[in-house]
C-alpha cells in the first residue's frame, strides 16, 4: 500500500463506520457460529451453523450477527426488509468473521456473474464488516432491481475472480431491472490474481479482468470512503450502461491498473438510447496509481446511438505519482468500431493534479485520443469548464476534434516548463508543503494562493475548509489557511 494511504486507510475506515446503520432496538435478533446448527432456532443460546440458513430464514426488522470464524460458503438472500425494517447481515459484537469461496468453482455458483454473497431482486438489506476471501466469481453481488441496499465496512483482501463489489441491472424481465438507492461505502479492497486453475472465464479467457467496485446501472447511489489499494488488473471504481446521479467521494484508491475512477457513457444491454450515464460528481478522492489513468470519461460504444455522459462535475479530488490524472473522450468506440457517442457537460475544477505523466504523455488529455485507440474520433467532447486547477510536473492537451470541447479554461495553475493553457494561466512552483510525502497543501508564498476564480468554485475544499481563506479562492484542491488544518481528521470531510 502507498504510505500515504496507509496512514489514512484505517481513518478512512472508521469514518466509513459512522455511516453503518445500527439495528433498532426492536430488530429480531438471530445469530450464527461454527459450532451452531442449522436445526436450531437460530437464538443466541441455540446459533444456527451457516449465514445460509440465516438468509434463507430471515424476514423483514432482523439483525444477523455472525460469531468469529470462517464460512466456508456462499450466501444467496431469500427476502428483503422493508424501509422501516431493513434486514442487516453483520458479525456479532466484535466477532472476526470470514466469508470464504475456496472450493465453490463456476458450476456451483448460483448464476452467472454470482458472488459469495448475492442478492437478486431484493431491498432494504444491509451487509456489514464482513471479510471476503477468495472467490471464483464475485464478492457482493446485487442482481436485478435491488435497491436500498448497503455495503459498508466489508473487506475484500484476496483473491477474486471478478467484481468484488458488483450492482447491475442484469435480468431476463426488463421490469426487474430497477436498481436504485445504494450506499457503497468504507470498504478495503485488495484484489490478487486467482490462480490459474480459478481463473474467471467470463468475459476474457485468460486474464481475470475486473473492476473493483462495479455499476452497471442502477440510480441514486453514493460511493464513498472506500480502500483501494490493488488490483492487479482491471479499474477500481467503475460505471455505465445509463448509470445515473451517482456520488463518488472520499475515496483512496492506489495501484489499480487501467483506471482508478472509470465512466463509461456506453450501453451493452440494447439499443436504449435514453440509457445516459448522467449526473455524476467525483470529489474528494484521492488517488495514486502509477499504471493507471486516475480519472477516465470514456465511451466504448458499444450499442451505436445508445451511448452518451451528460453532466459530470469533478472537484476537489488530489491525484499524484499517477500515469495520467485525468482524460476526458477516450476508450472510444474502440472494441466494435465505427460507433458513435458524446461527452458533455463536464466541469473541473479546482483539482490538484501533481506528477501524472509517468508514462509520458499530459497528465490531462481533452478529447485527445490515445495513440492506440484509433477510432477515438467517433466520440464528441463538448462543453468543459476546466478551472482552478494545479496542474504541476505535467500538462494539459486539448484536442479539437468535433470542434473546441472547452467553453471555459481559465485560473489553472502550471508547470512552467509546460504549455501555457487557457486564459488567466498562473505558472511557477506550488511550493507543497510535503509533496514526497503526499501532502499537497500549498506553503505560504505559493503563487497559487488567492489566484483562482470564485465562479463555480466548490464552497469548502478537499479537507472541508470553507472557500475562500485570506483574499481570494486559491487554485488546487486546498484552500491555503495561516493556521495547519488537522490532517487526518478533516481529510475526508465531503465539502459542501
Ligand atoms: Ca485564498
Amino acid at each position: 500500500m502507498d504510505p500515504y494511504l496507509s496512514l489514512f486507510a484505517g481513518a478512512a475506515v472508521a469514518l466509513g463506520r459512522l455511516f453503518v446503520a445500527v439495528p433498532s432496538a426492536t430488530s429480531a435478533d438471530y445469530y450464527v457460529a461454527t459450532n451452531g446448527n442449522d436445526a436450531n432456532d437460530g437464538s443466541s443460546a441455540k446459533p444456527w451453523r451457516t449465514i445460509q440458513k440465516a438468509a434463507s430464514t430471515v424476514t423483514a426488522g432482523a439483525a444477523v450477527h455472525v460469531r468469529s470464524g470462517t464460512y466456508n460458503e456462499i450466501i444467496a438472500v431469500a427476502n428483503s426488509g422493508t424501509a422501516g425494517a431493513p434486514i442487516t447481515f453483520q458479525p456479532d459484537a466484535g466477532a472476526k468473521v470470514v466469508i470464504d469461496g475456496t472450493g465453490f468453482t463456476d458450476g456451483s455458483v448460483v448464476h452467472s456473474g454470482a458472488g459469495l454473497f448475492n442478492l437478486r431482486h431484493k431491498s432494504y438489506i444491509n451487509i456489514l464488516g464482513f471479510n471476503f476471501v477468495h472467490s471464483y466469481g464475485a464478492g457482493v453481488v446485487l442482481d436485478g432491481g435491488c435497491h436500498h441496499i448497503k455495503i459498508g465496512n466489508n473487506t475484500f483482501d484476496s483473491d477474486f475472480g471478478w467484481n468484488p463489489i458488483l450492482a447491475w441491472e442484469w435480468a431476463s424481465d426488463p421490469n426487474q431491472r430497477d436498481l436504485h438507492d445504494l450506499e457503497i461505502h468504507g470498504n478495503y479492497i485488495h484484489r490478487s490474481f486467482l490462480p490459474t486453475p480459478y481463473k474467471w472465464k467470463y468475459f476474457q479467457p485468460t486474464q481475470p479482468w475486473a473492476e473493483m467496485i462495479s455499476l452497471r446501472g442502477g440510480r441514486n447511489i453514493s460511493i464513498h470512503h472506500n480502500v483501494i489499494d490493488y488490483n492487479q488488473l482491471g479499474e477500481g471504481i467503475a460505471l455505465g450502461y445509463g448509470t445515473h446521479d451517482v456520488q463518488i467521494y472520499g475515496n483512496m484508491i492506489s495501484n489499480t491498473t487501467s483506471c482508478a475512477i472509470y465512466v463509461d457513457g456506453s450501453y451493452a444491454g440494447g439499443t436504449d438510447s435514453s440509457r445516459v450515464v448522467r449526473n455524476i460528481d467525483i470529489h474528494h478522492n484521492r488517488v495514486h496509481c502509477p499504471d493507471a489513468w486516475a480519472m477516465a470519461l470514456a465511451n466504448e460504444a458499444v450499442h451505436d446511438g445508445a451511448a452518451g455522459t451528460d453532466t459530470v462535475n469533478i472537484y476537489n479530488n488530489v491525484v499524484y505519482g499517477s500515469r495520467q490524472a485525468l482524460a476526458i473522450g477516450c476508450w472510444g468506440p474502440y472494441w466494435t468500431g465505427g460507433k458513435s457517442a458524446y461527452i458533455k457537460n463536464v466541469t473541473v475544477i479546482n483539482n490538484t493534479f501533481y506528477d501524472c505523466n509517468l508514462q509520458g504523455g499530459p497528465s490531462v488529455a481533452i478529447n485527445k485520443a490515445f495513440n492506440w485507440d484509433k477510432k477515438h474520433p467517433n466520440i464528441t467532447v463538448s462543453n468543459v469548464v476546466f478551472r482552478n486547477n494545479l496542474i504541476f510536473k505535467g500538462s494539459v492537451e486539448v484536442g479539437t476534434h468535433g470542434g473546441n470541447p472547452l467553453v471555459a479554461a481559465d485560473h489553472n495553475g502550471l508547470d512552467p516548463s509546460a504549455t501555457v493553457f487557457g486564459a488567466g494561466p498562473v505558472v511557477g512552483n506550488p511550493q507543497f508543503a510535503d509533496a514526497a510525502k503526499g501532502d499537497f497543501h500549498l506553503s505560504a508564498g505559493s503563487p497559487f494562493i488567492d489566484k483562482g476564480s470564485a465562479t463555480g468554485a466548490p464552497a469548502a475544499d478537499f479537507d472541508g475548509v470553507k472557500r475562500p481563506q485570506g483574499a481570494g479562492f486559491d487554485i488546487g484542491a486546498y484552500e491555503f489557511t495561516k493556521e495547519p488544518v488537522a490532517k487526518g481528521l478533516r481529510i475526508f470531510s465531503t465539502g459542501p
